[in-house]
């Protein structure tokens, strides 16, 4: 097989530094070194034409803070005419969840923008950007962390990143349920037990317990993931069903 084309992620970010070093280590250095990443930061300082480089001014209108200015981030984007869709990163954007990595996963590539400091200028989303991304309701700094976050939720759904490309399969069976509870040796530590289905040897039962696990703890913690009415005769049984060693 001839190498493939490697999915490019384009990140426009004032402080490149702060993605440099997470970029090189473990599965995203794993993917840009076996050629299936490619990760180029671009700084919307080096697109500045005055004497002191500036990236953001105060709000037209008045008011606290600095906004970044629509002058470089234009410029660094049309040097380089990134793979789109473009997306800036902001606590209003359209939530990033695992749907949208494995869509993502799937293209030739994509890009973002970091914002920083109290905003950016609205012409940047309106006339730049095809989209607003937000990885949760909180607000971060900037946009670098909500960057990263994208960036490694896609790379390792990329085909040759994982080793073990079973795995990513089994956490998509039932594409939203919660893990079951996974344990190693030793069975027992400090007096707390591992489930004893799981030194069975009964491959059947315990792919039972996990599933019922699954649910139960799917249903518990997070209802919202759960619709009963959809649930297969099977897994509404698992979740009926006493828990296995229960009393
Ligand atoms: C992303 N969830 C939170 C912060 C303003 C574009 O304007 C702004 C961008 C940021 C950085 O992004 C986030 C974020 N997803 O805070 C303020």
């Amino acid at each position: 097989m001839s190498a493939p084309i490697p999915m490019r992620i384009d990140v426009f970010t004032i402080f490149p530094d702060y993605l440099a070093g997470p970029l090189e280590l473990s599965i995203l250095g794993r993917a840009r070194g076996a050629g299936l990443l490619d990760v180029r930061l671009h700084d919307p300082r080096d697109h500045t034409t005055d004497r002191h480089r500036s990236v953001d001014d105060a709000p037209l209108g008045g008011g606290a803070g600095m906004v970044m200015m629509p002058g470089p981030l234009f410029a660094a984007v049309e040097a380089v005419e990134p793979p789109r869709p473009l997306f800036l990163l902001a606590p209003a954007g359209r939530r990033f969840d695992q749907r949208m990595a494995a869509e993502l996963a799937s293209t030739p590539g994509f890009s973002m923008i970091c914002g920083r400091y109290e905003g950016v200028d609205q012409r940047v989303a309106d006339h730049l950007c095809d989209d607003e991304l937000s990885i949760g309701d909180y607000v971060l700094a900037g946009g670098e962390a909500a960057a990263l976050v994208v960036i490694e939720a896609v790379t390792r759904l990329l085909p040759g990143v994982l080793g073990n490309e079973a795995s990513v399969r089994e956490e998509s069976f039932g594409t939203s349920l919660l893990e079951y509870p996974q344990y190693t040796r030793p069975a027992s530590f400090r007096g707390y037990e591992a489930p004893p289905v799981l030194r069975s040897g009964d491959h059947a039962r315990i792919a039972r317990w996990r599933r019922a696990e699954a649910l139960r703890r799917t249903f518990e913690r997070r209802p919202d993931l759960v619709d009963l009415d959809a649930l297969d005769p099977e897994d509404r049984r698992l979740l009926e069903e006493p828990p296995e060693g229960a009393a």
